[in-house]
């Protein structure tokens, strides 16, 4: 690495400087080292997953805009980009995986068929990486799901196939945990709801409690398989009402023991994730995060280092709750390099979660209790100069993945040499 020295060196700079504050950055460093961030599979391919050659999004609310050329065609090409990503980045990571990137060999698989069998070969690839497993049911992208209700489905049939669907996905998420050592967290998210005013939202609501009851008879060790619910304001084609909506999936989690999923996007745009945190950790044992940045009518667009994602990472941090708080990524953007989408956003959560470890909060908490609210206040302002990316490059350069603007290049070579040729 060319400037080693430097980076050294202005680490040693940073650690005085947070030192003088109370702070040990060498501590911090194997703090965020622990920390698993769960990179969603779909960032690679645009949501279209292997069902087909030719599979791509649709329906579900969910759009994804941009022809960057490049994105993966099979499970090769998807691994291969995940592990591109992975090499650029510094501390742990898991793999999210949505039913729909089976490897499938070629057959037509549908949705209520899927097995073990499929996902075998993702999980000795996880194996031979030595990286957790996440999974999620794909209740969009199919004829059943094309009048916009899955689980909560008036047609019997249609929902009947959905819930077997999800059972199917829980009984593989488990056998992964199983196999892998670590839980694997299931989270169920699904696209139902109404473009106009709605007006029997409560049977519909009815049949989707009914479903995930009938979902979760089975049990599993908590040991391999944990269940998560995932809510939404509103989406694309269901700006009216969202049947899984944040209140209904609240309840039923706090009634039944299951994970929350709180995604970034997925409320009004002037409610702070960040403050979710603190309340929903005395309700619910744990929580699954998909952080990903909401612009306008788009839940997810690329994470960066933003006020919401530090506010968010801030409040895991004061709330002591690293051990309960499961932190998932969830964006797509095609219109630029797609592994460099990977990178920034799975780098700003960790910027982000860098910065709030290194808060003097013990500082922060006390003047909050003598009231001394302008000291507070000029603390946290300072902390925003302090040379919190000196610890990053570090962070990096010890964990033997580029510094600083180094992966840019790292990224356009990849894309010279492997995405440049897929047509
Ligand atoms: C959709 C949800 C969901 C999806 C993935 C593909 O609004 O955020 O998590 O993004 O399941
Ligand atoms: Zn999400």
């Amino acid at each position: 690495m060319k400037n080693q020295k430097n980076i050294e060196q202005a680490y040693q700079n940073a650690k005085q400087l947070y030192a003088d504050l109370g702070i040990d950055t060498d501590l911090v460093l194997k703090k965020l080292d622990e920390i698993e961030i769960s990179l969603h599979c779909w960032q690679a391919d645009d949501v279209g997953g292997f069902e087909t050659p030719d599979a791509e999004l649709s329906g579900g609310g969910l759009q994804v805009t941009g022809n960057y050329p490049g994105k993966a065609r099979n499970v090769e090409e998807l691994r291969s980009d995940i592990e591109k990503v992975m090499s650029l980045l510094p501390g742990k990571q898991r793999l999210n995986l949505h039913a729909i990137y089976g490897d499938f060999k070629g057959k037509k698989v549908d949705r209520d068929q899927i097995t073990i069998e499929h996902f075998q070969s993702w999980i000795d690839w996880a194996k031979k990486l030595n990286i957790g497993m996440d999974f999620n049911p794909t209740c969009f992208s199919h004829p059943y799901a094309d009048d916009g209700f899955t689980l909560s489905c008036k047609n019997e049939k249609h929902r009947k196939f959905w819930i077997e669907h999800v059972k199917r996905t829980r009984e593989i998420a488990a056998e992964i945990g199983k196999q892998l050592g670590k839980p694997c967290i299931n989270n169920i998210w699904i696209p139902d709801g109404s473009k106009d005013i709605s007006v029997d939202r409560y049977t519909h609501r009815a049949l989707l409690k009914d479903s995930l009851d009938e979902i979760f008879k089975v049990e599993y060790p908590k040991d391999y398989l944990k269940d998560s619910l995932e809510s939404k304001l509103f989406g694309i084609g269901s700006e009216s009402m969202v049947v899984g909506s944040h209140e209904f999936y609240l309840g039923y989690a706090i009634k039944n023991n299951k994970m929350i999923c709180i995604d970034s996007g997925h409320f009004h745009p002037t409610e702070q994730i960040g403050d979710k945190i603190s309340a929903l950790l005395l309700f619910v044992d744990e929580l699954l995060l998909h952080v990903s940045r909401g612009i306008r009518w788009d839940s997810d667009h690329v994470v960066i280092f933003n006020d919401e994602v530090q506010f968010l990472a801030q409040e895991i941090v004061r709330a002591n709750a690293l051990n309960r708080v499961n932190i998932a990524l969830d964006f797509f953007d095609a219109s630029i390099n797609r592994i460099g989408a990977y990178v920034i956003g799975t780098r700003a959560t960790q910027l982000a979660l860098l910065y709030a470890l290194l808060e003097p909060t013990h500082l922060l908490k006390e003047l909050e209790e003598k009231g001394k609210y302008f000291e507070r206040l000029a603390y946290i302002e300072i902390m925003k100069t302090k040379p919190f990316g000196a610890i990053y490059d570090y962070y990096c350069l010890i964990n033997n993945v580029p510094v600083g603007d180094y992966y840019i290049n790292e990224i356009q070579k990849y894309e010279k040499e492997v995405l440049s040729k897929r047509s």
